[in-house]
């Protein structure tokens, strides 16, 4: 065992903690504020635009000793009816109208270029509506032979309006990777941050950080609002994934520069949020 690092930034960041699942050996959250249990929503069979919803994870399992730390959760297949797991918004994410910031933490170990078998996947969405529609998200897009890595914060939509395109175009509010170089067998974390979102004002902003380096920021000239009603709102993860994920983790706050590059070479030195102290 090495000594952590930077104990007192570790500290500050175990105390922003508001949802935290390691897959040690559940497929459910350890700590939150809300729900732990993974559910799972699929397209209704015959009514469009329907979905079911049902408690429960087929094609999900915990791989034991196989994370970067402990067990992992390991997705073997696609769901069918457009199948994807979730743990309920509410309690277990930051959102609050009218002004927040927020983060959230995962570690992956795939191959997107090899192992996927869809044209896209989301290791993790947060939406009520959908991804275009009030959605925080990072997804592998279908791009051949390299998928892209991108991260997308899209405000949400009024009736009427058309969701903003994905788009490497300076109005699209995304992050793109160019060959983001994941490989099977390694592990890589992956760290979306938000300032902002839901003041009404266009002073949002977002950045995605791989391995502890920053890749893009993400800034416009129009607010970034999801307006979401957290009861009808997933924490949607794995979605079309293949591999292994661990220890996912939400903040209530924007986490600095230095936390992650902390929280980054700490876990190379057997730090694990197992010590996340009780927030009853
Ligand atoms: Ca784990």
């Amino acid at each position: 065992m090495v000594a952590l690092q930077n104990p007192s930034v570790v500290g500050d960041i175990l105390k922003s903690v508001t949802f935290y699942a390691s897959f040690d050996s559940a497929l459910k959250g350890d700590f939150g504020g809300g729900e732990l249990n993974l559910s799972t929503r699929t397209n209704h069979k015959t009514e469009k635009g329907a979905f079911v919803f049902e408690k429960g994870f087929p094609a999900f399992r915990i791989a034991p000793g196989k994370g970067v730390s402990g067990g992992a959760l390991e997705a073997v297949d696609v769901l069918p009816d457009n199948g994807r797991i979730f743990f309920p918004a509410r309690g277990n994410i930051s959102y609050k109208k009218g002004g927040w910031s927020g983060a959230f933490s995962v570690w992956i170990n795939v191959d997107p270029d090899t192992q996927l078998k869809t044209g896209f996947c989301d290791p993790v969405q947060i939406t009520e509506n959908g991804a275009g529609n009030g959605g925080i998200w990072f997804d592998f897009n279908d791009a051949r032979p390299n998928r892209n890595l991108r991260m997308g914060t899209f405000p949400a939509i009024t009736d009427g309006m058309r969701p903003i395109q994905e788009s490497r175009e300076a109005f699209s509010p995304m992050v793109w990777v160019d060959k983001p170089g994941l490989k099977a067998g390694e592990w890589h974390h992956v760290v979306l941050v938000w300032r902002n979102f839901d003041t009404g004002k266009a002073d949002g902003s977002a950045a995605l950080y791989i391995d502890g380096k920053l890749m893009g920021e993400i800034r416009k000239d129009y607010p970034i609002s999801m307006d979401w009603d957290l009861d009808k709102t997933g924490i949607y993860v794995a979605v079309n994934y293949i591999g292994l994920m661990d220890e996912m983790a939400f903040f209530n706050r924007a986490l600095t520069d230095e936390e992650i590059n902390v929280y980054y070479l700490d876990f190379f030195f057997s730090f694990t949020l197992t010590s996340v102290p009780s927030h009853s």
